[in-house]
Formats: C-alpha cells, structure tokens, sequence
C-alpha cells in the first residue's frame, strides 16, 4: 500500500491562510502585546524602581488604569495570539532548509527566532493568567520571570517584524476589492471578513468577561475575573488573610513603633488620637482586580513631622506579618510626603477589618496593591 504523501504549504490553499490575514490579525496582537509591555514595565518599576527613575504618586488612580490594561490585554492577546498561529500553521510544513546554503541558513534563524517567540510568549500569557487566579504554582519567582521573558518576546519580534516587513508591507492595504487577483477566492465556508469578525468578537468577549474586575460598571459580566472588586469584608476583596499570613491580632500591650530621628511608640487609642485625614483611594492588585474604598488615618507626612524627619523621607514600612514578600515595603519619598498617603486605621466607615489589615495598614496613591502593607507595626525613616 502506498502512503499519501505528507502535505506540504501547497495542502492549505484557504484563503484563511494567507498573509493578508496574518497582517491584520498581527496588526491587533501587535496593539494588545504593546499595550501589556508598556503597563508591565510600569507595573515592575513602581515595585523595583531604579534609583534614576522619578515615579510620581499621582495621579492617584493611574495604577489602577495601567494594570487593569496590563492583565486585559494580556487576555485579550490569547485568542488572537491562537488565531494568528492557526492563521500561519500551514507554515510548519513548508520545505525544510535543506541542502545547506546562505539562505537556507537565514530561514533556520528565522524559524528558530519564531520558535522563541511563540513558546516565550505562550509562556508568558500562561503564567500571567494563571497569576491573576492567584496561582503560582512554579518554583521560579514570578515577577522576575515575567519581566525576563517580556525583554525575550519584545526581541524576537522586532527580529520577526524585522524579516517580515516587506510582506507586512504588501499585505498592509491589500483587500479583495484594492487587488483582486492577489488574493486568492474564497473557497467555501468561512471568509476572510467572517474570521476577522470572529476572532475580533472572541478578543471582545473574553475581554468583556474580564475587565469588570477592575471598571465596576462591568463587574456582574466579568464570570472570568477570578474575584469581584466589591465582595469581601467591608466590601472590598482580601487578597491574603490575616489566618494565611499568620497574623492573629493585638493585645493590649501592643505599641506602634517610628523610628526616625526621634523614636516614638503609641498605643492604638494614640493613634486614633492624632489627627486623622481622609482619602479615597483604590487597592489596585498586580494580579488585576480593583477596587476604590475610603480610609481613614493619620498622614505619613504627619508622622514624619512629629518624629522630626522632613516630609520628602523614604519611610521602611514593616508589617506584624513574619516572613512573605510583603511583609515589608518602601514609601519612596513623593509618596511618604503626598497628603493622601495613610497609616489607614479605618476603611469603609468602620474600623480595619483583621483581614484588611487590622490594626493600621499604608494605603498611598498609584501604588500596587501589594506595596499596600497590611498589619503595619512599625515605620523605619530611611536615612
Ligand atoms: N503584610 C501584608 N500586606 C499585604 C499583603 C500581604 O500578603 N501581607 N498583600 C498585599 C496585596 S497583594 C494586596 S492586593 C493588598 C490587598 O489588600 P486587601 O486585602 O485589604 O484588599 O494588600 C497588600 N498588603
Ligand atoms: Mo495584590
């Protein structure tokens, strides 16, 4: 019996495959992967801030914007991303580089550049969601890896978009209508318009499913959003609860401690003694989810004043929490001086839930949620 012979480029003729589709759903990947580089890069260095980076910490919602961008994005480049390989697969057939020669050298690094960028970027997309399920489950640190891998992704592709430009070019305008006999008829089923109406309608659906978990007016279609900004102990979520972090509570010899050119230490009914401040302010979790809130609490700028440091401080702040990456963070000195900066002692109306951070937490503006430290104890100017 005779084998068929294995297919080749030539096997797919479906106009569904040809460069012009690739073009345009390329073109809309291209905004989406854009879009979650840039609110990534921010995302890293409002955590990791270079020392030569100003970051300012208005306007106060900024963060929430750029990182729900980041993980809608993100999202949304899922099925594009999987429609743009369906769109090209036929190429995995095309004729292997062989005999050795000067071009078949340049289409093996072309093809193992795109075999770097489709398995990083894959990758990327993968641990970025399942981060925003609150997963992690490799032994890798996260952000690390997620910032390593983006730098990869945005060099293969300018090498791709590099080696691809003049088909990028040609197929740029190219209709049915601009250059009949250039593309290839419809056979049947599916045309070209009908899958860019599918693929678009996909991109919108999952990113309608999702994008409530930062803008509430979308809140009850968002079944993808892992968690609904208004549910939780007074109506905000709790990302990581006092009983996960080991935190249990005070006693009443429990003292809050700043240490600064003078050291002071207060009981909770000092603190609620001093003057307290007012702001409206998000939790903007890296992992996508939002939502804005009211605390009440004593001015960082205020503490600063009354130990003796000047407001342009950057203030150590150390949770009660033992151990954990967010145990402690740094206000960066615009932060520490910005008047809706808090030692936040109230939420909502009514005193810090224990899981909210009970009995004081930092909520400052445009700020990761997970800079927001809960159980603060003590506050270290840095000298
Ligand atoms: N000490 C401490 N503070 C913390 C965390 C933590 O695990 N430990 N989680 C952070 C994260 S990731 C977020 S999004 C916010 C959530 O605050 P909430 O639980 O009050 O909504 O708290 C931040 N503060
Ligand atoms: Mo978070």
């Amino acid at each position: 019996m005779k084998l068929p012979a294995p297919p080749t480029e030539k096997s797919f003729p479906s106009p569904l495959h040809h460069p012009r589709v690739a073009t345009v759903i390329g073109r809309w990947l291209a905004a989406a992967v854009t879009i979650c580089f840039l609110t990534g890069l921010y995302s890293h260095f409002l955590q990791d801030t270079p020392s030569w980076l100003p970051v300012p910490s208005r306007p106060a919602n900024l963060y929430r914007v750029t990182q729900g961008l980041h993980v809608l994005s993100g999202i949304v480049a899922v099925p594009l991303l999987l429609a743009k390989l369906w769109t090209v697969y036929p190429k995995l057939f095309a004729k292997p580089p062989w005999p050795p020669s000067r071009q078949a050298l340049a289409t093996m690094l072309e093809r193992a550049s795109i075999l770097v960028l489709v398995s990083a970027m894959a990758l990327e997309l993968f641990i970025g969601f399942v981060n925003t399920l609150q997963w992690y489950p490799w032994p890798f640190p996260f952000r690390q890896t997620h910032y390593a891998l983006a730098w990869i992704i945005v060099g293969a592709l300018l090498v791709h978009l590099a080696v691809k430009l003049p088909l990028i070019r040609a197929n740029w305008r190219r209709t049915a209508e601009t250059a009949p006999d250039s593309l290839p008829p419809a056979i049947t089923g599916l045309t070209r318009r009908g899958l860019f109406r599918t693929v678009a309608g996909a991109a919108t659906l999952v990113g309608i499913a999702s994008v409530g978990q930062s803008a509430p007016a979308f809140g009850p279609l968002a079944v993808l959003a892992p968690r609904k900004p208004n549910i939780g102990p007074q109506g905000l979520p709790v990302n990581r609860t006092a009983g996960a972090a080991g935190v249990t509570g005070i006693d009443e010899n429990w003292r809050f401690l700043i240490m600064g050119p003078q050291q002071l230490s207060y009981s909770l009914d000092q603190l609620r003694a001093l003057p307290q401040s007012r702001s409206e302010l998000p939790i903007a979790c890296v992992e996508g989810w939002s939502q804005g809130a009211r605390w009440e609490g004593i001015r960082i700028r205020d503490l600063l004043e009354l130990c003796g440091a000047p407001a342009q401080s950057r203030v150590r702040v150390v949770s009660m929490e033992k151990g954990g990456f967010y145990a402690t963070s740094e206000l960066p000195e615009e932060f520490a001086a910005d008047p809706l900066t808090l030692l936040a002692l109230r939420l909502n109306g009514g005193e810090l839930a224990l899981d909210h951070g009970f009995p004081a937490r930092i909520i400052a503006p445009n700020r990761p949620g997970v800079l927001q430290t809960k159980w603060v104890h003590r506050l270290e100017v840095i000298t």
